[in-house]
């Protein structure tokens, strides 16, 4: 009699993807948003634009949205993931880094706020890769301990318009990359043309951060760690630009250092 043949099934083949959590301080007011007729009711929703999760799926990443969370839920949300993008969004509230409201700060979200900066000092303990888009930058650079100034043109003046009218794919103004950057290293230049959607900016420096390029009015346009891997953080919208060679490279640069990932076996003492 022949052997029992087993059955054929396919090989596992596990998908070594990182994992990116994706970070939304954008939160749409029902009162914003018209409903289509056989949608949801209205309600508060999260709001991200794909671009992120489209760069980050293109350089070898599965994304996943992160929405705001119980603090609690942090630590158990970060054991699992191999990397944190913080997202743009709306104004930090200036009370994050123990300051006044300047009269044109916008809207605010002290919640998601809280959350945000929560989870990128986490992050940040773990050792996670993380990387920083515009809010994001403004967010990973209070949550270790820095500043920013909350209307740029009160200081630069408008010379170089950061708040850009043309679209996110046009990059606008020059940004100067310290040559011996990490920055430098991974879009293999010293001077990028990048887009600006801002009017905020890094004031004081976190701890450990170092800036790693400027705009010609000295505007801080990007921060990175000394004191560890992978945490970078941009004032431009990067992910709107990944059809340029230098831009795409970040993103790569950053999956890569997340699939590198080796996750400690006793997280480190909070960073701030
Ligand atoms: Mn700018």
């Amino acid at each position: 009699m022949p052997a029992q043949v087993a059955p054929i099934r396919a090989p596992h083949t596990p998908d070594l993807r990182p994992l990116i959590a994706v970070t939304t301080s954008e939160v749409r007011r029902s009162g914003t948003v018209t409903p289509t007729p056989q949608g949801e009711p209205p309600q508060r929703e999260m709001a991200l634009g794909l671009r992120y999760l489209q760069a980050l799926e293109a350089a070898g990443a599965i994304p996943v949205v992160i929405p705001p969370l119980a603090i609690e839920r942090i630590e158990p949300l970060l054991s699992r993931i191999d990397g944190v993008c913080l997202s743009g969004g709306p104004d930090l509230d200036p009370e994050g880094y123990g300051e006044r409201r300047h009269p044109l700060t916008g809207p605010t979200e002290a919640d998601l706020d809280a959350f945000e900066l929560a989870l990128a000092r986490a992050a940040d303990a773990r050792e996670l890769p993380i990387l920083a888009v515009c809010r994001g930058l403004q967010v990973l650079n209070v949550a270790r301990g820095g500043t920013l100034h909350q209307h740029l043109p009160d200081l630069v003046g408008d010379r170089i318009a950061h708040r850009q009218q043309q679209r996110s794919s046009d990059p606008t103004h020059w940004v100067s990359i310290d040559p011996s950057s990490q920055l430098a290293a991974i879009l293999s230049r010293n001077r990028a043309k990048v887009n600006s959607f801002h009017h905020q900016a890094v004031a004081t420096i976190g701890r450990g951060l170092v800036a790693s390029s400027h705009a010609s009015d000295g505007t801080i346009e990007s921060l990175e760690a000394l004191d560890r891997g992978f945490v970078l953080g941009v004032q431009w919208h990067a992910e709107c630009l990944v059809n340029r060679r230098e831009q795409a490279a970040l993103f790569r640069s950053f999956v890569e250092a997340a699939r590198r990932f080796q996750p400690g076996t006793v997280p480190l003492e909070q960073v701030a």
